[in-house]
């Protein structure tokens, strides 16, 4: 049985220096304690291209240089956009009391008795190396590109599964063969496995990703680290055992499971392994239907204890209402947390359309087909459309003016019926306005 420390998306970078490293760090002392035979990085160890005088550089470099004073370690190729290729290149070069072993290419690789690292020379080891302690199998990042010159850009994506699933299975002999000689065999992949869970809690269907979990147990491995999806999860098949160990730290916001990294063990038949809980920072999310609401978050800043923690606001807002949110305010609310992420949303007027407007003959069928669509009562614009078709302007104004004489006259609570009131304005009419009219006329 051999000891294995699995750390994964460390994801170094100015922004993430605190929380990668203050993880990390906690990862290597913990690897350390329980004395780990070997340590691997299953990728993307650090965020983006990173300047050799960065901080993050310097804080990665020293902790990987601790683990290889300790054991020796594997280092694998992440995705090219956060570990643009060569970056992994100069951590062999650090002089720790142990190799470091850099995964860049397909390929197996020999942890030997002696702690050295003994590449295959080519896809495969032909016999497994005598005096072997562990064989890997290493499936780094898979440049898409390459793939794409070959088939085309359209059938790239599923390309690389069908010919990842050709590759593993091509590992099944010599892994089996190591099986036999009591040798433990690891692959290690960075890569999307079908049906796996994000992070964020979404399954990644669909047929373009680099892995399903058929074709990773299928190399015969008797444990498969992974890396690149930030939730840690597993999966199992007759006493082999897939898994993710996740990110080592809490990277966005909406990741709600426990980070940390994986202790295995694995011998020839058998492999288990253990999620250590790193020191992940916290994060709160405080979500609004409407306008946020002050109140509230003052209520959760001291509910919750935001001290310290990574608080996201969001909201949704009308255009109108847009103008309603202070920003300051919210901000001054949680003024314990580390960080306030602020998120509004402006949604945007929408004009339903009343459909079958255009084949209303008339125009007060118009004001119906309208009033349907936008549910307001049609009655009393009808009413009004009628007048206007009806009646002359002064005619109009007239009867309005009545009717805002009689309105002082009553008291309040007539208004209403003074304003939809047709017996009062008839009455007016009766009364005051006939002789206006007839002179007009
Ligand atoms: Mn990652």
């Amino acid at each position: 049985m051999i000891k294995v420390a699995q750390f994964s998306d460390l994801h170094f970078s100015g922004k993430n220096l605190d929380e990668a490293g203050r993880c990390f760090g906690y990862g290597v002392d913990r690897a350390i304690e329980r004395g780990v035979d070997v340590a691997v990085i299953t990728g993307d160890s650090t965020d983006h291209a990173l300047d050799v005088h960065s901080p993050a550089v310097g804080r990665l470099a020293r902790e990987v240089r601790r683990l290889a004073d300790h054991c020796p370690v594997l280092m694998l190729q992440g995705t090219f956009s956060h570990e643009p290729p060569g970056t992994l290149a100069i951590f062999p070069l650090l002089g720790g009391r142990h190799p470091v072993h850099v995964a860049e290419h397909i390929g197996q690789v020999a942890l030997m008795g002696d702690g050295t690292w003994a590449p295959a020379q080519g896809w495969r080891f032909d016999a497994v190396p005598a005096g072997a302690r562990a064989v890997f199998t290493c499936i780094p990042t898979v440049n898409k590109a390459a793939v794409a010159a070959t088939v085309g850009a359209a059938d790239a994506a599923e390309a690389v599964g069908r010919e990842l699933a050709a590759l593993l299975s091509g590992y099944a002999g010599i892994n089996g063969a190591a099986r036999a000689a009591q040798v433990p065999t690891i692959g290690l992949g960075h890569g999307t496995v079908t049906g796996c869970i994000t992070e964020h809690g979404v399954p990644m269907a669909g047929f373009d990703h680099e892995f399903t979990t058929t074709s990773l147990f299928s190399a015969g491995a008797q444990a498969f680290m992974l890396g690149h999806i930030h939730k840690h999860q597993s999966w199992y098949d007759g006493g082999r055992v897939v898994a993710y160990a996740g990110s080592i730290g809490r990277f966005h916001h909406g990741e709600l499971d426990a980070k940390g990294f994986l202790v295995w063990g694995v011998g020839a038949a058998v492999a288990r392994f253990e999620l250590i809980e790193t020191p992940a920072r916290r994060t709160v999310d405080l979500v609004f239907d409407g306008l946020p609401d002050l109140e509230e978050i003052a209520q959760a800043a001291t509910e919750l204890g935001v001290a310290g923690a990574y608080v996201r606001v969001r909201w949704q807002v009308g255009e109108e209402e847009r103008a309603g949110v202070d920003r300051e305010a919210i901000k001054r609310a949680l003024c314990d947390a580390a960080d306030v992420q602020l998120e509004g949303r402006v949604v945007p007027v929408v004009r339903s359309r009343a459909a079958g407007i255009s084949r209303a003959a008339s125009l007060q069928e118009k004001v119906r087909v309208w009033a349907k669509a936008t549910g307001c009562t049609d009655g009393p614009l009808i009413d009004r459309l009628n007048a206007l078709l009806d009646r002359e302007p002064s005619q109009i104004a007239t009867e309005i003016l009545s009717v805002d004489e009689a309105g002082a006259d009553a008291d309040a609570s007539q208004l209403p019926s003074a304003i939809e009131g047709r017996p009062l304005v008839a009455e007016a009419e009766a009364q005051q306005d006939q002789p206006a009219e007839v002179e007009l006329f």
